[in-house]
C-alpha cells in the first residue's frame, strides 16, 4: 500500500485563511450561528467543490463533502471537526481537523486511490458551548440527541435553536433524516490542548477515551445589606458561600483524580444583586466537571451536595438551587480504529502514546452511531481556547499524514459495511 502524504503548503493555507476568519476585535473567534462563522462555511463550500466533493448541508446544520463510492450503498468512511470556535480561541482547535480530512481526501484523490467506501469530510455545526447553551448541535443531530428540549432552547434575540439552525441552512422539519446508520467508521483529527505530547515529545496522540461531561448550576442565598453599615459579624454572605465553594470544588477534584483524568473547573459565577457596596444576597456558579471515569463523574456530582451545603452553612447562607445542566457518559474510542492509527503513524515512523482526551468533542456523539477514534497533534504548551493556541506547522502535518495513512488502511479493510 503505497505512503502518501499531504500537501502541505495547501493545507497550511486552509488554515491561515480560515483562522484569518475571525473577529478582528478578540482573534481566533468565530462563533457558531454568525455572520463571520456563515463566511467560513462558505470558504468551506468552494474548497470542498474544488476538491471534487458533492457539498451539503444536512438538515441538523452539518456541511458535508461526499466522495461517493462506485456503488451507490456502500457504508460511509467519515472524517472531519467543527469549526465554529470558542471566544479569544479557535485558531487551531476544530478547524486543524476539518482541514486535514480536506488535505487527506485531496492526497487520495491525487494519487489515483479509488475508495472502496464513501469518503464524507464533515463540519459540525456547533461544536463548542453556543449562545444557545448546547454544544455538539450538528453530531447531536446525527446521533438523533436534538429533541423538542434542545430546539426549544432560546439563543440571542430569544431565536430559537431551530430557527437558528435552519438559518444556517438545516432544516429541523426533516431532522430525523440527518440520523446516520451508513457510516463504517469515523476519524477525527484535533489538537491536544493539553501538554502531554510535546511535553514527552510524541508527535501523535491516540485519544483512548473521551471524557464524559457534567455541568452543575449551583445558587446560594444570604442576605444582602449596605457594605458599610452591616457588621462583619453574622452576615450572611451569599459571596463567600460561593467562595467556600469553589475552593472547596478544587480540593475535591484533586481528591478525585486518582481515578483516570478528572477536573472540575468554575468559570462561570455571578454575584446579586452585583453593587460593589451591597454584601450579596445571592451567588450562583455554574461548575464544569471532566471523568474518565462514569463512577468517578457519578460519585463527584453527588459530593457536590454536601459541599455546597457545608459552605452555605459555614456562612450563614443556604443552597436555594444545585440541578444537573447537562451530563453526558466518558466514551471509549474504538479500538480496531485506534489500532489503524497507530499502524498509519508507525508506517510514517512517528512514535504515537495513548491519552485520553480532557476535552469534549464531535467524536464523542458520533461514537453513538459508528466505530469513531481520534488522534492528537500537540499543543504548544498545552495551551487551547485562548489566542497563544497553536501547534507547529510541520507536526500539524505530520499529524495529519498519520489521519490520512489510517483513512487509507481503514478504507482498505474489511468490514466494508456499517
Ligand atoms: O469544552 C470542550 O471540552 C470542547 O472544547 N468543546
Ligand atoms: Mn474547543
Ligand atoms: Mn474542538
Amino acid at each position: 500500500m503505497p505512503l502518501l502524504r499531504i500537501d502541505r503548503a495547501a493545507f497550511h493555507a486552509d488554515i491561515e485563511a480560515l483562522s484569518r476568519l475571525t473577529d478582528p476585535a478578540q482573534p481566533w473567534t468565530r462563533r457558531s450561528f454568525t455572520p463571520l462563522f456563515l463566511e467560513g462555511r462558505a470558504w468551506l463550500t468552494e474548497r470542498f467543490a474544488q476538491a471534487g466533493l458533492d457539498v451539503r448541508i444536512d438538515p441538523a446544520g452539518n456541511l458535508i463533502g461526499r466522495w461517493p463510492a462506485a456503488e451507490a450503498a456502500t457504508p460511509v468512511l467519515m472524517t472531519g471537526s467543527h469549526s465554529d470556535t470558542v471566544p479569544g480561541g479557535g485558531r487551531f482547535d476544530g478547524i486543524a481537523g476539518v482541514a486535514a480530512s480536506l488535505a487527506a481526501v485531496r492526497a487520495m484523490r491525487a494519487a489515483g486511490h479509488v475508495p472502496r467506501h464513501t469518503i464524507e469530510v464533515v463540519d459540525f455545526l456547533a461544536e463548542e458551548p453556543s449562545d444557545w447553551g448546547l454544544s455538539c448541535i450538528g453530531s447531536r443531530g446525527m446521533a438523533g440527541d436534538l429533541g423538542p428540549r434542545e430546539l426549544a432552547l432560546t439563543g440571542p434575540g430569544g431565536e430559537t435553536l431551530a430557527s437558528a439552525i435552519d438559518r444556517v441552512g438545516g432544516s429541523v422539519a426533516e431532522l430525523s433524516a440527518a440520523r446516520r446508520t451508513d457510516v463504517a467508521g469515523f476519524l477525527e483529527l484535533h489538537i491536544e490542548q493539553g501538554p502531554v505530547l510535546e511535553t514527552e515529545g510524541i508527535p501523535v496522540g491516540v485519544v483512548s477515551a473521551i471524557v464524559g461531561i457534567g455541568r452543575v448550576r449551583v445558587r446560594f442565598a444570604g442576605l444582602a445589606g449596605h457594605a458599610g453599615t452591616v457588621p462583619m459579624a453574622g452576615r450572611r454572605d451569599a459571596g463567600l458561600a460561593l467562595a467556600r465553594f469553589a475552593l472547596a470544588v478544587r480540593d475535591e477534584a484533586r481528591r478525585a483524580g486518582g481515578n483516570g483524568h478528572f477536573t472540575a473547573t468554575i468559570g462561570v459565577t455571578r454575584v446579586e444583586p452585583g453593587g460593589a457596596n451591597v454584601v450579596p444576597g445571592a451567588a450562583e456558579a455554574i461548575v464544569d466537571i471532566r471523568a474518565e471515569r462514569d463512577e468517578a463523574m457519578a460519585r463527584y456530582v453527588d459530593t457536590l451536595h454536601d459541599v455546597a451545603a457545608a459552605a452555605a452553612a459555614a456562612e450563614g447562607c443556604t443552597v436555594e438551587r444545585i440541578e444537573t445542566l447537562s451530563l453526558t457518559t466518558a466514551v471509549p474510542c474504538d479500538e480496531g480504529l485506534q489500532a489503524i492509527i497507530r499502524a498509519a503513524a508507525g508506517r510514517l515512523g512517528h512514535a504515537t502514546r495513548p491519552l485520553a482526551s480532557g476535552a469534549g468533542h464531535d467524536a464523542a456523539f458520533v461514537a453513538r452511531f459508528a466505530p469513531s477514534a481520534m488522534l492528537f497533534a500537540p499543543s504548544r504548551e498545552g495551551k487551547s481556547h485562548c489566542p497563544d493556541e497553536w501547534t507547529d506547522p510541520d507536526a500539524l502535518a505530520d499529524a495529519a499524514d498519520a489521519l490520512l495513512g489510517a483513512l487509507v488502511l481503514r478504507d482498505s479493510a474489511p468490514p466494508f459495511n456499517a
